[in-house]
């Protein structure tokens, strides 16, 4: 059986922004192209529903994209799409073309002939073979709509219709028997195991060539495995291989499972077959070791071919396909579950329209309507409507590319048009034409809408973006993560990646790119002196954060060492909302003490005071009367302070503490690095921001300083890169000399030009509203959810990471047992997921007296990355600390067994108390 699976077992890698549309424009969209969502352009179309070239990508896959051998004849990339063929197919001979039609063409010319019929499995005449003169004759098993199910194998062949047509027709006069799997044009219903077998046998008995359509091969042994009798032992890989042995040839679209976005191939173990449809490859689609495909193609497509028999991620699609049938099912929506989607019954839907009314373009306009999706419908217009086919409308969905939330609102969409279908009104046609694409359609009653106008898609609470290349995640047991722990020294920071599921260690360069991003960095020209791209980078930052002078860092300490350096002399105070880590160090290093000058309640983890990154300005006064102006340089101001929980400060805070500042001629300047996240819960939390852009928030706070400096790995979205800005001339010159000094050219700060690109795109894309409304929505989500489950956190959550209070968690544990320290390894032994201790561990002991500090905060940090994990993986991590808590009081405490003297959070090893 195949394992139903709680979340993705993958992290998103690359990401691309969804085109969001609002109602008018959507309505306008259709009009322009008369009511076909075929002609839609991508960019009006937010959720394309075909799963052909639009499944995401492995990293792997995709990078195989600069690989391609482009030589004419015998690339490697071919002689590898050979060898993949040969281990997971069993077939010896590839023939490779340009996608599923260069096969069907092959397979036209040599085994076709003008008069012969093809017997299939496929409701709907190949429009190729009926144009080289053959008929299409449809075996399949007669399942009325209503009587769909899955583990009926609707897509099998009637062995009685076949041997009447082996009769009727005679062998002579059969071309081949071609066996598709999952059929679109049968709603994607499987055949059997033993239905294959049977009917590869009365071929064999007639002589007839067989041939298996593989496109869906993984969703049909899918079915197989789980509700076939004697199959459900079977792995993927071994099904695929036993299905491929019963026949005499393969045909793949290799823009299906194999998940590029184009090619295709036939294999066979048929010597002389082969040589023949080589032979017609170099007359249709090229050489026979390319057949139409870049060699970067078939790079893709072997990788492809080899990762989809990958158990886990078959888990996935089967969950996902699930999930969204069940929500339709719960909802008394007529549903079909598909392999590769649900099938939506037309007559169902909209009953009170007829043939003429045109339903299949009416459901798929008014889903565009309503809900931004696009299920186009592409064929031979008279054999469609009179087909199988046309009897349901199928939602497909692509591999990994779209996450549950895109899903819930798909489920969503078509409950609210089935709720209110009666409100549907049909469409006339007022063009000829042999082909869908060609249609137009007008209103069937022009004075009345076209459907409901319900907010749908106005309202959304998806990701703003679609998935387009993942990266696989370690997936392990119990037992070895017990063992993998043991190994660590209990210590989250010596685990190994692989062994890791969900990684929540931080937000620090974790974030998934965009493509936009790859693009610009691609296109960067590298040189360590002055280029368009420094340009770029500082404008933007200039532009956005409204300071005169912006330096570039390799990352965010660069920067605090630079600022530190040239700002504070031996004997200063600076003042901060409390401290970080490399700032605090970088003050010291400089000659300066750090004072905290945060408000008592971000103190105070159950304070749920909205504003807990406020500066205190009471404190301020009291620093100024105890040392006086002269000797505070500036207060360094987080935006969405970290140790605190990700709190924000409000905007009144700033303005009130720049004025102060100024008042006493003290700078003031922003660690900026969450800064669009604080700018995000301003908007929210601040009713006079409500209607602001992020960009006009972020500006205004930015003013409220003297200049930042910025770790971009978190909210810049990028893995490297940092920044210095400053009004200040003097203190511009002098950073210059110590970023030459100690970082690289005042151009690039050591980074490459493809990272500054990288960076100006990045910057960009964090004061889009979508998108930072999904980042720390996720974080709230998970939060609100452990509070629901009675699980002690820093409230409220925060914007970047959740913070589990470990002394309340386990209540029955000494501080010097180091609850937190135990907390993070039980979540990893747990669930796999790895996170931050933030306590008693990290704080050190006092030099003098040898004693841990034991600090108030004993905490484990769950920190997001962005942009790569999804809700679904936030209700596994719920879900294993909910299990970690319900055995909390037979959990041990931890020891050290190896105690380095500084930072020893990061090397220090435990053993668990006896
Ligand atoms: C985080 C990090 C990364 C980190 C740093 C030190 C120990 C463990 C992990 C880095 C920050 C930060 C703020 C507010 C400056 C830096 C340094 N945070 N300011 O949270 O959060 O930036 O890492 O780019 O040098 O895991 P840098």
């Amino acid at each position: 059986m195949l394992q139903k699976l709680p979340a993705e077992p993958h992290k998103t890698k690359i990401i691309q922004k969804l085109p969001i549309t609002k109602y008018d424009e959507r309505l306008a969209n259709l009009k322009d192209v008369c009511y076909n969502t075929f002609n839609l352009r991508s960019d009006q179309v937010t959720f394309d529903l075909t799963s052909t070239g639009t499944s995401a990508m492995s990293q792997e896959q995709l990078s195989g994209i600069l690989i391609g051998d482009e030589a004419y004849a015998g690339s490697r990339n071919f002689i590898l799409l050979e060898n993949v063929v040969k281990s997971i197919l069993g077939h010896k001979r590839v023939i490779p073309t340009h996608n599923m039609l260069g096969a069907r063409k092959l397979i036209a010319r040599v085994l076709g002939a003008s008069g012969r019929v093809v017997l299939t499995n496929s409701t709907l005449a190949d429009n190729l073979f009926a144009d080289n003169g053959m008929q299409h004759v449809s075996v399949k098993k007669n399942v009325t709509l209503d009587k769909i199910d899955p583990v009926e194998f609707a897509g099998s062949i009637d062995i009685e219709r076949l041997n009447g047509a082996i009769n009727k027709y005679k062998p002579e006069g059969i071309a081949f028997m071609l066996i598709e799997t999952c059929p679109s044009s049968g709603h994607s219903q499987p055949f059997s195991f033993k239905n294959l077998k049977d009917v590869c046998r009365v071929a064999k008995e007639n002589k007839i060539i067989t041939i298996l359509d593989i496109s869906f091969i993984i969703e049909n042994a899918a079915f197989i495995i789980n509700s076939e009798d004697g199959n459900d032992k079977k792995s993927i890989g071994e099904l695929v291989r036993e299905m491929v042995r019963e026949v005499d040839l393969t045909l793949m679209n290799a823009a299906e499972d194999c998940r590029s976005n184009v090619g295709g191939f036939v294999t066979t173990d048929l010597d002389d077959l082969a040589d023949k449809l080589r032979n017609q490859v170099v007359v249709f689609e090229g050489l026979h070791t390319y057949g139409g495909m870049a060699g970067r193609t078939m790079e893709v497509v072997a990788r492809g071919l080899q990762e989809m028999v990958d158990e886990r991620s078959v888990c996935w699609k089967w969950s996902q396909i699930d999930y969204l049938c069940n929500k339709l099912k719960e909802n008394d929506v007529p549903t079909i579950r598909g392999g590769n989607g649900v099938y939506l019954p037309v007559k169902d839907f909209l009953p009170q329209l007829g043939y003429e009314d045109n339903p299949l373009f009416v459901l798929s306009a008014a889903l565009y309507l309503m809900g931004g999706m696009r299920i186009a419908i592409d064929a031979k217009y008279e054999e469609l409507v009179n087909s199988e086919k046309s009897k349901t409308l199928g939602c497909e969905i692509p591999w990994d590319s779209f996450t549950n939330q895109h899903l819930d609102h798909f489920a969503q969409t078509i409950i609210d048009l089935h709720r209110r279908r009666n409100d549907v009104q049909g469409l006339r046609q007022v063009s000829t034409g042999d082909w869908t694409d060609e249609l137009r359609f007008d209103l069937k009653w022009g004075n009345k809408p076209f459907c409901p106008a319900v907010s749908g898609i106005d309202e959304y609470r998806f990701e703003p973006w679609k998935v387009k290349a993942i990266e696989h995640i370690g997936f392990t047991d119990k037992g070895h993560r017990v063992k993998a722990a043991k190994e660590a020294g209990y210590n989250t920071f010596l685990l190994k990646s692989e062994d890791i599921g969900i990684d929540a260690l931080t937000d620090s360069g974790t974030s998934a790119m965009s493509f936009e991003q790859w693009s610009k960095m691609f296109m960067a020209h590298e040189t360590p002196y002055a280029s368009k791209d420094y340009e770029e980078f500082v404008s933007t930052v200039q532009e956005v954060f409204g300071y005169r002078y912006v330096l570039p860092t390799h990352q965010g300490r660069a920067a605090e060492h630079i600022c530190s350096q040239t700002l504070i002399k031996d004997g200063d105070s600076v003042p901060g909302n409390m401290y970080f880590t490399t700032t605090k160090l970088h003050q010291e290093l400089a000659g300066g003490q750090f004072v905290d000058a945060i408000i008592d309640d971000a103190h105070d983890p159950d304070s749920t005071f909205e504003w807990k990154g406020n500066v205190d300005l009471n404190k301020m006064q009291d620093l100024v009367k105890r040392v006086g102006a002269d000797l505070i340089p500036y207060l360094s101001f987080e935006t969405c302070v970290n140790m605190a929980g990700g709190q924000p400060a409000s905007m009144d805070n700033m303005r009130e503490v720049y004025d102060f500042c100024n008042k006493h001629g003290i700078l003031v300047l922003f660690d900026a690095t969450r800064c669009a996240e604080n700018a995000y819960l301003i908007r929210k939390k601040d009713p006079k921001y409500q209607n602001s852009t992020i960009r006009d928030i972020l500006k205004e706070m930015m003013s409220y300083g003297d200049g930042c400096t910025v770790s971009s790995k978190k909210d810049c979205l990028v893995n490297i890169c940092g920044f210095f800005a400053v009004n200040d001339r003097k203190v511009y010159e002098k950073a210059q000399n110590m970023l030459r000094i100690y970082e690289g050219t005042i151009t690039t700060g050591g980074l490459s030009c493809q990272d500054l690109a990288a960076h100006t795109q990045g910057v960009h894309e964090m004061l889009d509203y979508n998108y930072i409304r999904a980042r720390v929505e996720q974080t709230q989500y998970l939060g609100y959810k452990l509070i629901e489950a009675g699980i002690p956190i820093v409230k409220p959550p925060g914007s970047h990471a959740i913070f589990l209070n470990a002394r309340k968690f386990f209540d029955h544990l000494d501080q010097d047992e180091y609850p937190a320290q135990v907390l993070s390894i039980e979540i990893f032994i747990e669930a796999g997921i790895r996170t931050m201790e933030r306590g008693n561990v990290s704080k050190g002991r006092d030099p003098v007296t040898s004693k841990n500090y034991r600090p108030n905060l004993e905490l484990v940090r769950i920190t997001l990355p962005r942009r790569v994990y999804t809700n679904s993986h936030m209700d596994l991590i719920v879900d294993a600390i909910k299990n970690v808590y319900k055995r909390r009081h037979a959990t041990k405490g931890l020891r050290f067994v190896y105690e380095p003297k500084e930072l020893r959070f990061f090397q220090g090893r435990f053993e668990y108390m006896p």
